[in-house]
C-alpha cells in the first residue's frame, strides 16, 4: 500500500474550535471509526479525522477476516496504516475487535479445526494482534456482541465449540499479551433497560468478582430515527445505564454512535437526529467514568449504513461533502459546556468584576489578577452556572426581579435561581464573550448605567437586544464559542 499522503490543513477546521480541541481541554476522548479505504485515498477525510478526533477505531481493518484471511499469512498493512496515522496525529486507538462471531476467516468457520486447534488459534490471534500493537493501541474491544436480545449467550462458533468460558479466557489471554491495555466487552441494545443489559451487567459483575481482567464496557449506541418521528426520541436511559455499569467499578464508553434516519432525510429528521446526538454526548460526558465517545463513521460519504441497512442513511456528523450537520453543532455545544475559572471583564470598560470583602454589591475595578477578581463558574445545568469568588456566590439581592437590583456576594445555597446564571454567548466563533442571565428573572448582569468608572456598581439590568456590549462579559477560561 502506498504511504499515506496527508492533505494540507483544512482552513475551515483549523480556524474553528474543533471537537478534538474541546474534548482535549476537558481530558475527554472523542473518536471516530476509520474506513481504511477512505483514509488511504481522501485527503479531506484525513484532515477531518485528525482535526476533529483524538481517538480512532479501525472500522474493519482489525477484524480477523481482514488480518488473516489465509491461515498463517497475516496482512497487517491496512491496520498498520490506521495505527501509524493515529500515532502521527497523537490519537488514541481503540482496537476493534478480537473475538466476534462475524468477519471471521473461512479457515476458522469451515469446521476443519479441532476444538483444541480452534482454542489455540483464538489465543494466538488475540495475543499476536495485541503484541504487535502494544504501546500504540491502548484500548481493545476484546469480546464483541456476545449476547442475544433475550439475554442468553449468542450461539456463536466460540460458544458452541469452546463453551461459555471463552469470554473469561479471552480477557485473560488479552491481559497476558499487553497488561497495560484497557480491555472492554462491547455490545448493542444494552443502552436501555433490556434483558441484554441485565445479562451484560451480571456477566461483568461476575467476571470482576472472579478477578477476570476486564476494564470497561462499550455501548455501541447504533440509534435510529423512525418515520414518522416518534414523540419520544431515543437514548433517554443512556446516562442511567452508563452510571449503572460505572457502579461496577469499570470504565464505560460510547463506542459506535450513529443515528440513522429513514430515507429520505428531511429537516425534521435531521433536527431529531441532532437532538439524539446531543443526548448521547451529554449522557456520556456527564458521567465521570465515561471515558470516550466514538462515532461509527465521521461522514455520510462512507457510512456502513448505506449498504448495511437499505432504506436508511445520513447517519453521521458530517454530510457527504464533509460539511457539518446540526448533529455536529450539538455535540460541539455539549463539549463546550463545562466548569471553568478566571477573570470576568466588562467589555465596554475593560475593568474586572470584583467581589468586595464584606459581601456588599459587586463592582468593576481595574484588573489586578487578585483573588477578588477570580471567579469560578460551576455548571449546574446546560449553559447554567453558579459564579463564586472567595466562597461567596454571585446573587441577585433579595431574589428581586426588578431592573436595578444589586448583584451581591452571599453564601451559596443549592438550587437558588437568583444564584444561577445562564451564559448566553454573544461573540464570534472562538470568543469567550457572554451575557450572564439570572435564571429567576432572565434580566442580565451589567455595570450600572454602562459606566466606565472605577468602582461603578454591578446590577441586574433590563436585557437589551440592541446594544449589548455594555452587558457583555469576557470570561477568561470559558469554553470558546463554537
Ligand atoms: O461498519 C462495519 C461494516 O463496514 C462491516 O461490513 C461490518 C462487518 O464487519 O461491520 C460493521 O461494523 C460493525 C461493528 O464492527 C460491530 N458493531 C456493529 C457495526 C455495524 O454493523
Amino acid at each position: 500500500m502506498p504511504a499515506l499522503i496527508l492533505g494540507t490543513p483544512d482552513p475551515a477546521a483549523s480556524a474553528e474550535i474543533t471537537l478534538r480541541t474541546l474534548a482535549a481541554a476537558r481530558g475527554l476522548r472523542i473518536g471516530s471509526a476509520v474506513s481504511d479505504s477512505a483514509l488511504e485515498k481522501d485527503s479531506g477525510y484525513q484532515d477531518k479525522l485528525k482535526y476533529e478526533f483524538n481517538s480512532v477505531t479501525p472500522e474493519n481493518a482489525m477484524k480477523w477476516a481482514n488480518l488473516e484471511a489465509t491461515r498463517g499469512k497475516p496482512t497487517w498493512e491496512k491496520a498498520d496504516a490506521i495505527v501509524d496515522f493515529a500515532v502521527r496525529n497523537g490519537q488514541t486507538v481503540r482496537g476493534h475487535t478480537l473475538v466476534w462471531h462475524r468477519s471471521l476467516p473461512t479457515w476458522i468457520t469451515d469446521g476443519t479445526l479441532s476444538t483444541a486447534e480452534l482454542r489455540d488459534a483464538l489465543k494466538q490471534h488475540i495475543q499476536g494482534t495485541m503484541k504487535r500493537y502494544a504501546g500504540r493501541v491502548s484500548v481493545w474491544d476484546v469480546v464483541n456482541e456476545a449476547f442475544n436480545e433475550d439475554g442468553t449467550l449468542r450461539p456463536s462458533i466460540w460458544l458452541e465449540r469452546l463453551g461459555s468460558g471463552y469470554i473469561a479466557d479471552a480477557f485473560r489471554w488479552a491481559h497476558e499479551a499487553d497488561p497495560s491495555a484497557k480491555l472492554y466487552i462491547n455490545d448493542f441494545d444494552a443502552e436501555w433497560a433490556t434483558p441484554k443489559r441485565d445479562a451484560l451487567y451480571k456477566l461483568v459483575r461476575d467476571l470482576r468478582a472472579q478477578g477476570v481482567p476486564i476494564d470497561g464496557v462499550g455501548f455501541q449506541t447504533h440509534t435510529l430515527i423512525k418515520d414518522p418521528i416518534p414523540a419520544a426520541l431515543p437514548l433517554t436511559q443512556l446516562q442511567d445505564t452508563l452510571k449503572l455499569f460505572a457502579g461496577l467499578g469499570v470504565d464505560v464508553a460510547v463506542t459506535e454512535l450513529d443515528v440513522r434516519v429513514k430515507l429520505p432525510a428531511d429537516a425534521d429528521k435531521v433536527a431529531a437526529q441532532a437532538e439524539t446526538y446531543r443526548r448521547a454526548a451529554a449522557a456520556c460526558f456527564g458521567v465521570s467514568r465515561c471515558v470516550s465517545l466514538t462515532v461509527w463513521g465521521l461522514t455520510d460519504k462512507y457510512s456502513w449504513v448505506d449498504s448495511g441497512v437499505p432504506g436508511w442513511g445520513a447517519a453521521d456528523l458530517l454530510d457527504r461533502n464533509l460539511q457539518k450537520k446540526p448533529a455536529y453543532t450539538q455535540v460541539q455545544a455539549v463539549l463546550a459546556d463545562r466548569d471553568f475559572a478566571g477573570a470576568v471583564t466588562a467589555l465596554h470598560s475593560g475593568q474586572c468584576l470584583t467581589m468586595p470583602a464584606d459581601g456588599r454589591q459587586l463592582i468593576q475595578s481595574p484588573c489586578s489578577n487578585g483573588q477578588d477578581q477570580k471567579f469560578t463558574f460551576q455548571r449546574v445545568a446546560t449553559k447554567v452556572y453558579t459564579i463564586t469568588s472567595g466562597g461567596k456566590c454571585l446573587t441577585v439581592d433579595g431574589a428581586s426581579t426588578a431592573a436595578g437590583a444589586a448583584i451581591v456576594g452571599r453564601a451559596c445555597v443549592a438550587g437558588k435561581p437568583e444564584q444561577q446564571f445562564e451564559l448566553r454567548p454573544i461573540g464570534e466563533v472562538g470568543s469567550q464573550d457572554y451575557r450572564l442571565l439570572p435564571t429567576h428573572s432572565y434580566k442580565c448582569v451589567a455595570v450600572k448605567g454602562g459606566s466606565t468608572a472605577n468602582s461603578a456598581p454591578v446590577e441586574q439590568a433590563q436585557y437589551l437586544s440592541t446594544t449589548p456590549t455594555t452587558q457583555t462579559w469576557r470570561l477568561a477560561g470559558a469554553p470558546r464559542q463554537p
